[in-house]
């Protein structure tokens, strides 16, 4: 996968060099090409904002450069025809609609991706109008800038790049993939600081240990994110869990501990 980022700050992305996105481009995987704006800026002082039309607070950023830089890199007739096609391109944003994991997993699929990483108030929005395929929030809170999201957003499609990550069903049994957080994790020793392993993780019994798995999955989730309960085709045996545990299908009400510990 190509991944390009506009940003006035290219040092700002560095992590990109460091631990499984690192390694991802490292093994060619990813090809990651960074560009500072300021390079299609006209003027001496390169300046890339001006103030908003209609006033307020804060500085916009101009379109000129936006244009002269998306016409290079993503135009037809850009410095990789090779590609053959114009690329996705993602604007990041508090105004976007949310980044989740099966938008990352579209994300994963797409051959070439463009971040348009904005500062101050914003990009001109006759930017995004005319080049934009998506504007995404990781969250509701406000950021400086489109940087730091743009970093999340390619951890979560890097991880699900065939080949980074070395077991594959890591990634499908994610929190979220499944539509549930993942039940709880313990290695040694088997009992730590008086808190002990649960016994049915040591079992051996590896039908056992799948279903309190699941059973914990369902409880923490009933407990800590009954949001994401109502897009989960719970079975009967889901639904008896949860009573069991004093918790609605809806997660309402709850019995379970914090850590969605369930009775051996
Ligand atoms: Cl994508 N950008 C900014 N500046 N703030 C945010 C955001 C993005 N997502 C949540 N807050």
């Amino acid at each position: 996968m190509r991944v390009d980022v506009i940003t006035i700050f290219p040092e700002y992305l560095s992590p990109l060099d460091l631990s499984l996105v690192g390694r991802a481009r490292a093994r060619g995987i990813l090809d990651v090409h960074l560009h500072d704006l300021r390079q299609w800026a006209s003027d001496v002082h390169r300046t890339v904002d001006d103030a908003p039309y209609g006033g307020g607070p804060g500085m916009v950023m101009r379109p000129e450069p936006w244009w002269a830089a998306l016409t290079e890199i993503g135009g037809a007739g850009g410095p990789d025809p090779a590609m053959g096609r114009r690329p996705r391109i993602i604007v990041p944003t508090p105004v976007g609609r949310p980044f989740t994991q099966a938008y990352a997993a579209r994300l994963a699929d797409e051959p070439w991706l463009v971040f348009c990483c904005g500062r101050y108030e914003g990009i001109d929005t006759r930017v995004i109008e005319e080049w934009a395929d998506d504007e995404i929030s990781i969250g509701d809170y406000v950021l400086a800038g489109g940087e730091v999201a743009t970093l999340v957003m390619l951890e979560a499609v890097t991880r699900l790049l065939p080949g980074v990550v070395g077991n594959a069903e890591s990634v499908v049994d994610d929190s979220f993939a499944s539509g549930l957080l993942e039940a709880p994790v313990y290695t040694r020793p088997p009992v730590w600081q008086g808190h002990e392993v649960p016994a049915v993780l040591r079992s051996g019994d590896h039908g056992a240990i799948g279903r309190w798995r699941r059973d914990t999955a369902l409880l923490r989730t009933a407990h800590r994110r009954p949001d994401l309960l109502e897009a989960v085709d719970l079975t009967e045996h889901d639904r008896a869990i949860c009573a069991e545990h004093g918790m609605g299908d809806h997660g309402t009400a709850g019995g379970a501990d914090p850590n969605g510990r369930v009775a051996q």
